[in-house]
């Protein structure tokens, strides 16, 4: 008997057992090819870099909790690739970040490489080349993690679309690459078309009738790799749609035609929930918002996205909200929704301010352990012009940080910490009398579980009167937004942070002439870019390196390390 009882006892836990399993993470096998292809993004043909022939690259799809094991091969041939999984903080395999030089070695031509990782949290994500220009060449797809089976979202709704914003050169990012390395430089330009979905219209306008430009009506079947992305509703629902931003320059308003957008998400954190009338989303930005279906069902509508904070010489880029029954075939015929100026950046920073955590949402520590500046600035050296940070231009070393901090290569990066200051008295709002900086590949090392504050130091760049718009992202962690600021920072702004509700990303952007204040807790083992989003900036030396409690971090694959000097340890210790 009291063996049948326990027998039982075991069977009922075996089988508890296996149905929670059933019910909880799964593991996701996903198999990946990478490589060149011919595509007409926007009407005209070029080539793209696609997944599994697909562009965009397939948006994935997971739960929190749920890991993904991802087998990537390179296909491109002639050049490395890697994918960084943008917003996901890795915790615990900084190693597969994506990050070519710092978290691991470009994965070679012909080769495969296994990027396994575990998706923690629910929110709207993306994916994107992290090395070269491989974004501007259109490597980049959604992701999206679901809440955990069981569990619910804090917010309401029918149904859900996911938008992912680009944009798009004809010109070819190798071109551009040499462009950009140029001396003197040639800048590469405003984009010629902003995508939706990796969908735009160059040589003809859909809404060419309303506007007084030359443009061409489309005449468009619908079957084009350049048509539309259609959103098919239905009359009195509410939606989510999910936005994310992989352009590699361009900074985007996204509205909707007679219709209002309830913020709900950022960054894969929740928000206090607010309404406009349209969005500004910066590069490596990601929101979810709420619309409702509350308009004529007998027409459609404009989903439109225009730059802001660069001249535009750039045509928004549409989609089509479709109310069913209607023919997503016609036109709406009211124009496309209004937009803000281009440089009315009173308006950003009103629409940046609006943005506070859901109550409930994990709070910042009240006080700091370090601080760094950090004065952004445009610079020669030799006469070459690059982005500079505290007057050092980040140049990334041949072997990758993460295994030569981890394993103590000597003479893998400058072994010098770059400096926690912009130079003294240095003037933000006029050129510098001397703007020429150095290169560097130095490494600021956090004390493992410390808060930092970092300021983003905006200034006046090589020419008068010209400050630009960066949208600054964090590798490995989210950040507090904690302040934004004008001219200066003083040590005396810190008294007015917001430490009650700041909103808790990844991605923050820095206005001209001004200053923005992050606060972060160095809990996650590893080695982390921080850089400005726009590719070509990154890509001139805008960023800066993190590492903390590396010695921690666990089971490096070799296939991480295996180039440089860390390929050259692993070939002496005969693990290679
Ligand atoms: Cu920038």
């Amino acid at each position: 008997m009291g063996v049948f009882v326990d027998l039982l006892l075991v069977f009922i836990l075996v089988t508890v057992g296996i149905i929670s399993s059933a019910t909880a993470a799964k593991v996701r096998h996903l198999k990946w090819e990478v490589e060149y292809m011919h595509w007409s993004p926007d009407g005209q043909e070029g080539v793209v870099i696609a997944i599994n022939g697909q562009f965009p690259g397939p948006t994935i799809r997971a739960r929190a909790g749920d890991t993904l094991h991802l087998q990537l091969t390179n296909k491109l041939h002639t050049e490395g690739v890697v994918i960084h999984w943008h917003g996901i903080r890795q915790i615990g395999t900084p190693w597969a970040d994506g990050t070519a030089s710092i978290s691991q070695c470009a994965i070679n031509p012909g080769e495969t490489f296994l990027y396994r990782f575990k998706v923690d949290r629910a929110g709207t994500y993306f994916y994107h080349g992290h090395y070269g220009m491989q974004r501007s060449a259109g490597l980049y797809g959604s992701l999206i993690v679901d809440v955990a089976e069981g569990e619910k979202e804090k917010f309401e709704y029918d149904g859900e679309f996911n938008i992912l914003l680009s944009d798009w050169w004809h010109k070819g990012s190798h071109e551009q690459e040499v462009d950009l390395s140029s001396k003197p430089m040639r800048w590469i330009g405003e984009p010629q078309s902003l995508l939706v979905n990796g969908r735009g219209q160059f040589n003809c306008s859909m809404a060419a009738h309303f506007s007084n430009s030359s443009a061409v009506q489309c005449k468009l079947r619908g079957s084009e790799q350049y048509a539309p992305y259609i959103l098919k509703v239905h009359p009195n629902k509410t939606y989510r749609l999910r936005i994310a931003s992989s352009t590699a320059l361009a900074s985007l308003n996204l509205a909707i035609g007679n219709h209002k957008m309830r913020v709900v998400e950022a960054d894969g954190n929740y928000v206090k929930p607010f309404t406009v009338d349209n969005i500004d989303i910066y590069s490596g930005d990601s929101y979810s918002v709420l619309f409702r279906t509350d308009q004529s069902s007998s027409q459609n509508y404009w989903l439109s996205a225009t730059v802001r904070g660069r001249e535009p010489h750039t045509p928004p880029a549409f989609a089509i909200l479709n109310y069913l029954p209607t023919s997503a075939s016609i036109l709406p015929i009211s124009p496309p929704p209004p937009s803000p100026r281009w440089d009315d950046y009173a308006y950003s920073k009103a629409f940046s301010n609006k943005i506070r955590a859901l109550p409930g949402s994990p709070k910042p520590p009240q006080t700091h352990n370090r601080r760094i500046v950090l004065l952004n600035t445009q610079t020669y050296i030799n006469g070459y012009t690059k982005w500079s940070i505290n007057n050092v231009s980040l140049s990334l070393p041949s072997t990758p940080y993460l295994g030569s901090i981890k394993y103590g290569v000597g003479n893998a990066f400058d072994a010098r910490s770059p400096p926690d200051r912009g130079p003294p008295g240095y003037d933000v709002m006029r050129p510098a009398p001397n703007p020429n900086s150095t290169y560097g590949s130095g490494v600021y090392m956090l004390k493992f579980n410390s808060t930092v504050d970092v300021i983003l130091q905006n200034a006046n760049a090589l020419k008068e009167n010209v400050s630009e718009i960066h949208p600054w992202h964090l590798h490995g962690h989210d950040f507090w937004v904690v302040g934004y600021g004008e001219g200066e920072f003083r040590e005396r702004d810190a008294a007015r942070f917001n430490l009650r509700d700041p909103p808790f990303r990844n991605t923050a952007v820095i206005y001209p002439y001004g200053w923005t204040a992050v606060r972060f807790v160095a809990d996650n083992p590893g080695v982390w870019a921080f850089h400005c989003h726009i590719e070509p900036h990154l890509h001139l030396g805008m960023g800066v390196v993190f590492a903390e409690g590396v010695d921690l971090v666990q089971g490096l694959p070799n296939a991480a390390i295996a180039c440089g000097l860390t390929g050259e340890m692993l070939i002496k210790n005969g693990t290679h």
